[in-house]
């Protein structure tokens, strides 16, 4: 296999920079992009792609959305930030649209994602100690193995990645990690009364898009539930339509105790993440006790209700949910020796390599970027499929043909 990768002058220009004066904390394809609209990203030589990544379901609503560069580009010549040490027109006014939105009685306005999981951990230990009642400083927290929940310190200290982990140390106390899709892990754990909650993805993202059983979800709640522990979903990756649901836990009637949002919840245009809870668990934290000089910020408040809104206004969940289907079904019978396996729920799919070259699947998507479309290996050997929802049917069927061109030449 010999792929030819090409790199202009241009591009190679842009590369150069950041090699030179960016930190090395990433390894980008070798693709420079400067427009985006929809399904699609442009380089700086003007050749489109599909954008098979959506910025890790950042872009759910498609690149630039004219709805929500709209309501960015209007309220941003308004009012843009203004602390929470005054009220702004804007966050009571998205409180009670997210709230309604999701049915819960509260939400918590931070940035990044992993802000926002951060969050979630304080206000579980919190609702551990003055509602549940857990000694001071016992409280506990059960993950997954092969989670990915974000970057902070806390964070990575209950990662299984040596990537995200190893050298940060010393970790944070407290969690306990237990596989993933094990209920009886998860039974076997839930007998520490110190346990608060239980921290899950619907479905593991950067784990290379892992599907639970059936039913894992509903169990793994009502366990929770029996055992007086706080289900935690992090709905970052997996929620707001990506796996053709509202959120990937509808697919099993499950409403977390608190849910994180993230990523989508701008539609690609800055850093909106929150959680959402109801009063008993919410109210545990008092004025003072968490906060974000950016955290519910008007520019921010007024883009999510946008981004929420055109989710539902053009249907994205139904869209994310057909053109999944559409997109396994057609990538199924392409029958290539070189697929060994299709995952996925909507349009948050990855597909696992079978190859005898190592770095196969590196290499198929430097070959499915010349042909047109952009998406990156994950774990070695799994190539996550996530495009825009705003993808159309003939979009599947050509990518799947751009697809179809690359396998061939591997
Ligand atoms: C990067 C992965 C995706 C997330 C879940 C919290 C966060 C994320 C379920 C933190 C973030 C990102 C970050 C991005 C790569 C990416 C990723 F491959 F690493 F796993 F999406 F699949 N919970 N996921 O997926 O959110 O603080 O980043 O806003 O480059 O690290 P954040």
């Amino acid at each position: 296999m010999q792929t030819v990768s090409t790199i202009s002058k241009k591009s190679n220009y842009y590369i150069q920079l950041e090699e030179q004066f960016g930190s090395h904390n990433y390894h980008p394809l070798p693709v420079v992009l400067s427009k985006g609209e929809g399904v699609f990203l442009w380089d700086v030589d003007g050749k489109r792609y599909y954008d098979f990544l959506s910025g890790y379901s950042a872009v759910n609503q498609g690149h630039c959305h004219p709805k929500i560069i709209a309501t960015l580009t209007e309220q941003a010549q308004k009012l843009t930030l203004t602390s929470r040490a005054f009220y702004n027109d804007l966050l009571g006014e998205y409180a009670k649209f997210i709230t309604e939105y999701f049915g819960y009685d509260k939400v918590l306005p931070m940035n990044t994602g992993v802000e926002a999981v951060e969050t979630a951990i304080k206000l579980c230990r919190r609702w551990g100690y003055v509602v549940k009642g857990i000694a001071e400083n016992k409280a506990k927290i059960i993950v997954c193995a092969d989670n990915f929940h974000g970057r902070t310190s806390t964070v990575i200290s209950f990662s299984s990645d040596p990537s995200s982990y190893a050298k940060f140390g010393p970790y944070m106390p407290g969690f306990e990690i237990i596989p993933y899709n094990d209920l009886n892990a998860l039974s076997k754990a839930l007998q520490d009364k110190n346990v608060a909650g239980f921290l899950v993805e619907p479905i593991q993202g950067e784990a290379g898009v892992v599907v639970p059983d059936e039913n894992y979800l509903s169990k793994a709640k009502q366990y929770c539930e029996d055992a007086n522990v706080l289900f935690i979903g992090d709905e970052i990756q997996t929620g707001l339509c990506r796996t053709g649901k509202m959120l990937a836990c509808d697919h099993e009637n499950v409403r977390p105790d608190i849910l994180i949002l993230g990523k989508a919840l701008s539609g690609g245009t800055l850093p909106v993440s929150a959680i959402l809870a109801d009063d008993e668990i919410m109210l545990t934290i008092k004025p003072g006790e968490h906060g974000s000089t950016y955290g519910g910020n008007p520019l921010a408040c007024k883009i999510a209700i946008t981004s929420l809104s055109v989710l539902k206004e053009e249907k994205m969940m139904e869209n994310a949910e057909a053109m999944g289907r559409l997109l396994r079904d057609e990538l199924k019978k392409l029958n290539s020796p070189h697929i060994s396996l299709i995952r996925g729920k909507g349009l948050l799919n990855a597909i696992v390599i079978d190859h005898p070259r190592q770095d196969a699947a590196w290499e198929l998507c430097l070959t499915l970027k010349e042909n047109g479309l952009l998406a990156k290996p994950t774990h070695g050997d799994k190539i996550r499929f996530a495009p825009p929802l705003v993808i159309t049917k003939e979009q599947i069927e050509e990518c799947v043909e751009i697809i179809s061109k690359s396998l061939a030449s591997i």
